[in-house]
């Protein structure tokens, strides 16, 4: 890709006003970012390793393979396509892996609440009983504490379950089932598939790329249709399943006369009880003491999309903007448990008075504060956080907020709530929305995944899904890209009428919503695999997942769980399309990832680096999908007429869009 050379000097992939704002005050003088070290290594990425074609799993290597040299196999005979397969697999089990230890901790959170042992409770007691329903638990004469200790168990069990199939796994089209089990993929149990997945990629063990990609994806789907789910629903039961709900996003949320602390990672357990321990009257009273008129909770990263999808808690930064939040000299305390937290944020920390605040063992860093947070005691361990984040008030320096750049957005769309604006309480089903897509007013479905970069270019995900919106395609966006698309402006429900084509801009406009929905956080994704399954089994659009008019995209992704993401996508049927992979130094292998998989698995792999043309290509895989539902036609603009507005707007999102405040 090119990347656009607009940014301000020493930073030519941001677009973003307030980070441009931010990097050229005073006070972020001095402050090194990411862009900057891209800059500054001077070096390129290693051939080899971006290709997937560098073998370090045993001490005769490091080998690098060049395809078609007979010389240039491994020292123990490994082809380029094993080697690739192997690396590809060792991502995808890190990925998972990543998800699936997120989850368990959700899972033994929710536990410790059913038990009583938190501050936390059962709050969602309608998705309690349909989960039960799905583990097969008895619900009747029960209480709601008693329900979730089941549940909660059922779940812990099945991360170490040894044989058999992962209960969630039923809620796939029946046709999906059915091939995932003719193909021998259903997960086993949730850490068996990541051991395997390593063990198989050892040196010497499975040697056959195809047979690899069997292990990849029953791996993924045991995160995505296992744990990640496992997590996104007990979160929900525990925390509320998410609602509209108006929000800002951008750095600008920072408030000048407020005790700022950003909260970063991904586990919500620690940000909900910094939520509550923030509200709470010592608290209060103690940052009024130091000066400040409250305490200013912002979120960065996944953290922050699940504080706002359900509590609309602003968040401050994605992935790629959690250097610059600091550089505003405004933050007291960034507390972080795990995963996309950069190692620089503690050496940007030094320039100001912010502490960076670990909390989880399993995640520290040189240079911060660690204050273990104990789930058992989780207000105790809030209040010690925020007690150290008030003590730094007062030692605030020269700071800038670039408050004139903040954005509103709408999020909260759960699959819950997408199916309930669609036909109100009474009504509810996705049916509209098929209608809407077989009548042609939405061409298809996008689902924008994952994570920021900083080798590409910051307005990626906006480019992609302007284009996307324009050609009257509705984007579902999950995890930093969502941060991404509400700070470009995309989630507010105006954003349909000024960018979407003119089918889809009728739709948003009467149900009140924008053109780009925020799913929540990266283990959300999981809602977008359930949303998939509701489209099938409403009818009109095929027997498969992968008959929907659909497509899914990380265009500019950095993490493996990003990869994780896309493959167990693939293995339910999806056309998944990512800047690039690190498997074309492998032919065979490349081939088949975006070829031959498709056969099998109804989904398969793109690449493509130039935004225009990415999103481009998910447009023609959406029209081939139409087209072979004998869904293509030409339509005509069809104006929804006052009847058409009122059969539809049942469920409109109070004080959203153009249907006034919700009947219900
Ligand atoms: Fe990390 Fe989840 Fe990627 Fe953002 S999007 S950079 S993984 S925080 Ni999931
Ligand atoms: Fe080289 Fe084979 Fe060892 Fe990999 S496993 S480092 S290809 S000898």
């Amino acid at each position: 890709m090119t990347i656009r050379k607009i940014g301000c000097e020493g930073c030519d992939n941001i677009v973003c006003p307030s980070t441009k704002d931010v990097l050229k005050q005073d006070v972020a003088k001095g402050v090194k970012t990411a862009f900057h070290r891209v800059d500054d290594r001077g070096m390129s990425a290693c051939l080899f390793g971006s290709t997937g074609v560098c073998c370090r799993n045993c001490n005769m290597g490091p080998c690098q393979i060049i395809d078609g040299v007979a010389e240039m196999v491994g020292v123990c005979g490994a082809s380029a396509d094993t080697v690739a397969a192997r690396n590809f697999s060792r991502i995808i089990a890190a990925g998972s892996a990543s998800h699936t230890d997120h989850a368990r901790e959700m899972v033994k959170g929710f536990i410790a609440t059913a038990k009583g042992e938190t501050q936390h409770e059962i709050k969602d007691v309608a998705k309690l009983h349909s989960m039960a329903k799905v583990f097969d638990i008895e619900t009747e004469g029960r209480n709601k504490n008693e329900i979730a200790l089941e549940l909660g168990e059922k779940c812990l069990a099945e991360f170490g379950q040894q044989d058999g199939t992962l209960t969630m796994l039923k809620r796939a089209p029946a046709t999906l089932q059915a091939a995932w089990k003719k193909m021998g993929i259903e997960p086993r149990g949730i850490d068996r598939e990541v051991v395997e997945m390593m063990h198989r990629t050892h040196m010497g063990v499975d040697q056959d790329y195809k047979n690899l990609m069997l292990q990849v994806s029953r791996c993924s789907l045991a995160d995505g249709w296992g744990a990640s789910m496992m997590s996104t629903e007990l979160t929900d039961i525990m925390f509320g399943t998410p609602v509209p709900i108006r929000s800002i996003v951008d750095i600008g949320v920072l408030k000048e006369d407020q005790v700022n602390v950003t909260v970063h990672g991904h586990e919500p357990l620690l940000a909900e009880s910094l939520c509550l321990a923030a509200q709470s009257e010592d608290m209060q009273n103690l940052a009024k003491k130091a000066g400040a008129k409250g305490i200013n909770l912002a979120g960065v990263c996944c953290t922050g999309n699940e504080i706002l999808m359900r509590r609309g808690i602003p968040v401050a930064a994605g992935f790629i903007q959690q250097e610059i939040v600091l550089a505003t000299g405004a933050v007291e305390a960034m507390v972080v448990d795990i995963q996309c937290i950069m190692q620089s944020v503690a050496e940007v920390a030094k320039s100001f008075h912010t502490d960076i605040i670990t909390t989880n063992y399993r995640a520290k860093m040189e240079g911060a504060v660690h204050i273990q947070f104990d789930d058992n005691n989780a207000m105790a361990s809030a209040k010690e956080i925020l007690t150290r984040a008030i003590g730094n008030f007062k030692k605030r320096g020269k700071y800038y907020i670039p408050e004139s750049k903040k954005l509103d957005v709408v999020a909260g769309f759960s699959h819950e709530t997408i199916n309930y604006i669609q036909g109100g309480h009474f009504r509810a089903s996705y049916r509209p929305l098929n209608d809407n897509i077989i009548n042609g007013r939405i061409r298809g479905v996008a689902a924008m995944v994952g994570c920021d970069n900083y080798k590409y270019s910051d307005d990626t995900h906006e480019r992609i899904a302007r284009e996307l919106i324009k050609n009257n395609v509705l984007v579902l966006a999950t995890g930093c890209s969502a941060t991404a698309l509400g700070r470009a402006g995309l989630m507010r429900p105006e954003a349909a009428a000024e960018f979407a084509g003119p089918g889809l801009a009728e739709v948003c406009e009467t149900l009140g919503t924008p053109p780009v929905l925020h799913m929540g956080s990266c283990v959300d994704n999981s809602r977008l695999l359930i949303a998939a399954t509701q489209m099938v089994a409403e009818g009109g659009l095929g027997e498969h997942i992968s008959d929907l008019p659909a497509a899914g995209t990380s265009p500019v992704w950095m993490s493996e769980k990003a990869v994780a993401i896309g493959q167990y996508f693939v293995a339910s049927g999806i056309y998944v399309i990512f800047n690039k992979l690190p498997i074309t130094g492998a032919k065979k292998f490349t081939k088949y990832m975006t070829e031959g998989c498709e056969e099998e698995l109804g989904g398969k792999w793109d690449m493509e680096e130039d935004p225009i043309k990415l999103a481009h290509k998910m447009i023609k895989h959406i029209d081939e999908k139409r087209e072979a539902l004998g869904i293509n036609k030409e339509q005509g603009r069809v104006l929804f007429d006052m009847d058409m507005r009122r059969d539809l707007g049942g469920g409109a999102i109070a004080g959203v869009g153009c249907s006034g405040p919700a009947s219900s």
